[in-house]
């Protein structure tokens, strides 16, 4: 049968709908205890409250550290209302029973979003909240729970049903409350791990906070959510959009590729842009502008580019918005955007745009994660990088200067591309890219293919591999791949190195005529 709602505590620090929530249990007869803040809200609207120092016979202390942490309070959430001794230390100590808990949580997750300080943060973490609500969720057989204000409908509308919760309704409350419990705690862990600078995966609790319900995930036939973590990291999670429909699943996941991708490049060394299909670039390119820098990363695969992820490192104008919208794009994300850009945008009406105020650091820390079946796993993020000093040259024709900037260019590029990644560079833009390819000779092939398709759609004599520097995400395990370089007329190679046939490959570009440089660094993207 359901359990009839006769007594209730409220104790929520965002008090928004708590007056007609609470008017609507005090019309329906039910009796409501309160603590400080809340009790003064509702009080304040009229309505009669019994404050918890009454039942407990303590008064709020300690700043308000201890308000509810009383066997009063967690009698009458526990107490299992059919077990005979239950009754009896309730009869005895005169606890009476709590039939529905109302808390919601110390705003922990938004005051370090804040950028709060060490002391403040401690300050919000709520103790005697969670502490309620897992006692109310265990006991869910009697008590119905409530965490969150988007709830206080459907608690309405059981009660009008059914006179009273039912079973079903409990549990279901119950397990949204231990999800809100495990969530805030791992929002704790997480802040605590940056504080005092835990950079291991060992020893870390993982959740993130609901930000939108997906229409679907990668397929329309899957569920999906967007969660945030708190992370103030300028990116797709904490952009703000200017225009068009909500993101999917898979415009999240490309968005995020992107703009990580096009914060490798300092703003101050000029502009750079990430065009991005299915995680992976079809185009990158520094330019004079960002009009030029999109242009290139353009040309480097016309066909890919339409409907793609459109990355800038610096804000997007008004010149390069005109340029943008000649195809169809799905979104665009750069730190910011000037009012002829957005004006120019606002007539796309399907054309996202997002900004960011700023780029993420490439080189911080913080943890990626990937699922598998049982479990997942969670590693450092790939925040490698090697500067000039750092190559060694190991073959008998050294890389000029431009080569020398273009390899760096490409590596850098590379980081961003699924394994196996080729990247072919001219004159800091990509003209060929091989992704995810199961052999690294045929990444090479196919980036070189899609070199002669826009050689051959663009009116040129010859592809532009033709004299280019490649990058290679990891080490050639034969000379195959070097040979398949030489082929496509690329003209310097980097590479980490590291392989048991180091030797055969240098001889390769030796034999061939190439450049090669090594990073002594992988950048593995599986
Ligand atoms: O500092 S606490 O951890 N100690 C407690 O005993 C306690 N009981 C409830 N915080 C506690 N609360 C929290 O106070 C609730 O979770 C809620 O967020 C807040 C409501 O306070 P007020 O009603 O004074 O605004």
């Amino acid at each position: 049968a359901p359990v009839a709602l006769k007594r209730a505590l409220i104790s929520v620090s965002d008090k928004t709908g708590l007056i007609g929530f609470a008017s609507a249990l005090a019309a329906r007869g039910v009796q409501i205890l309160s603590t400080g803040g809340s009790a003064k809200a509702l009080r304040d609207a009229g309505l009669a409250v019994t404050d918890v120092a009454e039942v407990t016979g303590f008064p709020e202390m300690m700043d308000g550290r201890v308000k509810t942490l009383h066997p009063a309070v967690h009698g009458g959430l526990l107490a299992l209302r059919d077990n005979a001794d239950h009754l009896a230390a309730m009869q005895d100590h005169g606890i009476q029973a709590i039939d529905l808990l109302v808390v919601n949580l110390y705003p922990f997750e938004e005051t370090v979003a804040k950028g709060a300080d060490y002391d403040t943060c401690i300050e919000n973490i709520d103790i005697g909240g969670p502490a309620m609500i897992r006692a109310a969720a265990k006991n869910h057989g009697f008590v119905t729970v409530v965490v969150d204000v988007q709830d206080y409908d459907a608690v309405l509308a059981e009660l009008d049903a059914h006179d009273g919760t039912t079973l079903p309704f409990r549990q279901r409350q119950a397990q949204i409350a231990y999800a809100r419990t495990a969530a805030y705690d791992a929002a704790v862990s997480t802040w605590m791990a940056e504080a005092i600078g835990e950079g291991s995966p060992r020893r870390r609790a993982f959740a993130g906070t609901l930000a939108q319900g997906l229409r679907y995930g990668e397929n329309p036939h899957q569920q999906a959510a967007f969660y945030v973590t708190g992370d103030s990291r300028p990116g797709v999670a904490t952009a703000r959009q200017w225009q068009g429909k909500e993101l999917s699943y898979n415009n999240i996941n490309d968005t995020d590729a992107a703009f990580e991708l096009v914060a490798e490049f300092d703003p101050a060394q000029g502009p750079a842009c990430a065009i991005i299909k299915h995680a992976n670039p079809c185009g990158v390119a520094q330019g004079a502008s960002p009009l030029e820098a999109y242009k290139r990363a353009f040309d480097c695969d016309r066909t890919s580019a339409f409907g793609g992820i459109i990355a800038l490192n610096q804000p997007l104008d008004g010149a390069t918005a005109e340029e943008i919208v000649k195809i169809f794009t799905e979104v665009v994300i750069a730190p910011d955007a000037d009012d002829d850009a957005k004006r120019i945008f606002a007539a796309k009406k399907n054309l996202r745009l997002l900004t960011t105020g700023g780029l993420p650091d490439p080189r911080a820390g913080g943890l990626t994660f990937r699922q598998v079946a049982g479990g997942f796993l969670a590693q450092g993020r790939d925040n490698g990088h090697v500067a000039r000093a750092d190559l060694r040259i190991v073959t008998e024709r050294q890389p000029s200067d431009a080569e020398l900037a273009d390899l760096l260019f490409a590596w850098t590029v590379a980081k961003h591309v699924k394994s196996n990644a080729i990247v072919y560079a001219r004159d800091l833009a990509t003209v060929g890219i091989g992704a995810g390819q199961m052999s690294r000779v045929d990444s090479t092939r196919i980036g070189r293919r899609k070199s002669e398709d826009m050689a051959q759609a663009m009116g040129l004599d010859q592809p532009l591999t033709v004299g280019s520097a490649v990058a290679s995400d990891a080490f050639f395990p034969f000379a195959d791949g070097i040979e398949a370089l030489a082929e496509a007329g690329a003209r310097a190679v980097i590479q980490p190195g590291g392989s048991m046939r180091d030797d055969e490959v240098i001889a390769a570009a030796n034999r061939l005529g190439l450049a090669m440089v090594l990073t002594g660094q992988r950048h593995f993207r599986h």
